[in-house]
């Protein structure tokens, strides 16, 4: 991955106005763009935008604005040229041999970030996964004398070498990957069933990338009476810090305990493959008992990011879990105005309100639990196995008219079973 990475590449950047969606306007967009540009190591030499609603067929981009791209990237002696919109494999085939050097888009980008990022296996191959399916349509699209393999945005990664062997070997590929994915998941599953077991509520952190999860996980960790200080996460100024889901136990102060969950990060217009290929390590946070949407207060495009952020959370199944917004960053100044009471302002950098979150936390997932004494009919097999399974069973007993069980159970199964309770 090293070897030709030492080329600085130069990239014009090229969006196209198509009105505006989420109040994210074209200059926002390409600023993130930037800044995607900037987290995958290169430079930005020059941004063009294109006024029109009407798409090219074949160059995404109308034929003046392919000459106007061309003599940017001739001016500013540019190597590469990043679409903010996902190209076919053919529009980006014939931008390339308009233009002169290698032209990708924003998904491409994105796919190279994580590439660039991916530490453990499991995230490597959720990468590569969402990389293959990517390249997969496009093959056709690929210029052989402008050589993709050398390195560089768009190539890199667990998957690069592979870029050019055929579609069966692609495939086979990411069979053999989806393989590897599903065994990690049963794996992951068995934790879940565990946890699951020993009753402890999971609490996840989700939102923009850059917002100030891990920050928040670690204001966490440093609180948790059972010190795993040594296990503090990775926070960074930079796009898509945190790949891989980490759990950590927290023990607060009355000794109650919960587990936190930071996940990789949401960014506008992010991949379909990946939120597909990430599915799995999401769906720890999807299982979570509370969500702490955390925003960026002090971005211009709060707004528009908190919409993707919804929007992801949608696609994955994952918005009818109790949701907490935490309104990050406010020692820089901005204070929003969101009265509602699931809404807390907090700086995870000075610690300001991050008692007020632990309170709303406790109160959202220690509350709704009542100690009960069921005697459970033999006829309700299934109610039975469903509380066994659920909570945790302090005694239980056979009697003659069922099963006694002590436990206890959320507010909502008290009510249903309410008619077994003695
Ligand atoms: N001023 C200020 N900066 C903060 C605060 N919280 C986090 N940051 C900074 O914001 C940047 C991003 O923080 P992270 O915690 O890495 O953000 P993240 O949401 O985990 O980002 P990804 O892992 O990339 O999705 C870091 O430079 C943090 O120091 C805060 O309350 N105030
Ligand atoms: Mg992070």
């Amino acid at each position: 991955m090293e070897e030709n990475k030492k080329e600085v590449q130069r990239a014009v950047l090229v969006g196209m106005f198509q009105g505006l969606r989420n109040e994210f306007s074209i200059e926002d967009s390409l600023n993130e763009l930037a800044e995607l540009a900037f987290a995958a190591e290169a430079e930005v030499a020059d941004i063009i935008v294109q006024n029109k609603s009407k798409i090219e067929v074949a160059t995404y981009i109308g034929s003046g604005k392919v000459d106007e791209v061309r003599m940017a990237v001739e001016d500013t002696e540019a190597n590469l040229v990043i679409f903010n919109d996902e190209l076919s494999g053919a529009q980006m085939r014939n931008l390339e041999a308009l233009i002169g050097v290698p032209v990708i888009d924003r998904t491409a980008l994105i796919l190279d970030i994580f590439a660039l990022r991916a530490q453990s296996k499991i995230a490597r191959l959720q990468v590569e996964y969402a990389q293959l399916k990517y390249r997969l349509p496009r093959l056709i699209g690929l210029n052989s004398n402008l050589s993709r393999t050398g390195g560089g945005i768009g190539t890199r990664g667990p998957g690069e070498q592979k870029l050019e062997i055929d579609r069966r070997r692609i495939q086979e590929r990411l069979d053999e990957i989806r393989k590897q994915i599903d065994e990690a998941d049963k794996n992951r599953m068995v934790q879940r069933q565990m946890r699951a077991k020993s009753e402890i509520p999971v609490v996840a952190l989700v939102g923009y990338t850059n917002s100030g999860k891990s920050t928040v996980m670690n204001c966490f960790i440093e609180r948790s009476l059972e010190g795993e200080l040594d296990r503090q996460v990775f926070e960074k100024d930079m796009l898509f810090a945190t790949l891989d889901t980490y759990n950590r136990r927290i023990v607060l102060d009355d000794k109650k305990e919960f587990i936190l969950t930071d996940t990789v990060g949401f960014v506008s217009k992010l991949p379909h493959s990946l939120v597909t290929a990430f599915k799995a390590t999401l769906e720890e946070a999807l299982n979570a008992d509370l969500l702490l949407h955390v925003v960026d207060a002090s971005n211009d495009s709060m707004h528009m990011q908190m919409e993707v952020t919804a929007d992801v959370l949608k696609e994955l199944k994952a918005d009818t879990i109790p949701m907490i917004t935490v309104y990050n960053k406010i020692d820089k100044g901005i204070r929003p105005n969101d009265a509602s009471e699931d809404a807390v302002l907090v700086s995870a950098k000075t610690h300001e309100n991050i008692d007020v979150l632990v309170e709303m936390i406790k109160s959202r997932i220690f509350s709704d639990r009542k100690k009960v004494t069921f005697l459970m009919p033999y006829a309700e097999g299934r109610a039975t196995s469903y509380i066994c399974e659920t909570y945790r069973v302090e005694a239980l007993e056979h009697l003659e008219e069922g099963t006694k069980i002590i436990t206890e159970v959320s507010i909502a199964d008290y009510n249903r079973y309410s008619a077994f309770i003695i």
